[in-house]
């Protein structure tokens, strides 16, 4: 799956100036899969997004040194497959309160056990069932 990706990111991705925002985006610590956060990523980047993609079992630390790299709004998007790693996502949302970004960083999570009632809980700012979704949730959330 990740080799077709290859090949078809070329072909979704347009050239053009990365103007609709930035991402930075990762599957949380504990959890390996990323076939899902790798769709949602080609998707952002082919609608203009900028996106700085932080791989497989990241770390929070690693999370908030990435939203610290630039001033200004972010979206931060959290991916997780298995449902103990679920665990990590207010772990992370907790370090960015700490760390004093929560107010330009807009959080979105998603994989396939993420709920709407589960976001809600951890108090993130949005979730979306597949990448085409996830783009659109972004734009929202960089208007709100
Ligand atoms: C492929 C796969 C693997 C591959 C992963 C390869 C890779 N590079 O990702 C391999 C074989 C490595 C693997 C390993 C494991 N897996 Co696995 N795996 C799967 C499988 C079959 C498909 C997952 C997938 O890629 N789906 C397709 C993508 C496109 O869908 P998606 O990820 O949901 O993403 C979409 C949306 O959710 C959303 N989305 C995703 N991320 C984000 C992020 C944001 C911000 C937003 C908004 C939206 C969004 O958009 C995406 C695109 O549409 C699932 C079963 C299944 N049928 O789902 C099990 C599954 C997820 N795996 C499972 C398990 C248990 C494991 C292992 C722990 C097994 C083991 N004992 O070793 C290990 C994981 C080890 C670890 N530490 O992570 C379980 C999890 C159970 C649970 N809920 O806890 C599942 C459900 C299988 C099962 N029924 O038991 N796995």
């Amino acid at each position: 799956m990740n080799g077709a990706l290859e090949i078809l990111e070329p072909l979704l991705i347009s050239g053009e100036a990365a103007t609709a925002g930035r991402v930075a985006l990762g599957t949380v610590e504990g959890d390996i899969h990323d076939i899902g956060k790798n769709l949602v990523a080609m998707l952002l980047k082919g609608s203009g997004f900028e996106v700085n993609d932080l791989g497989v079992s990241v770390k929070a630390d690693t999370f908030i040194e990435a939203l610290k790299e630039k001033d200004g709004v972010v979206v931060l998007g959290m991916s997780a497959l298995i449902t103990p790693t679920l665990d990590e996502m207010p772990v992370v949302i907790k370090a960015v309160d700490e760390a004093g970004l929560r107010e330009r960083v807009r959080i979105m999570v998603g994989g396939a056990p993420v709920t709407q009632e589960f976001t809600d809980e951890i108090g993130a700012d949005g979730t979306a069932k597949d990448a085409a979704s996830a783009v659109r949730l972004a734009k929202e959330l960089l208007k709100a």
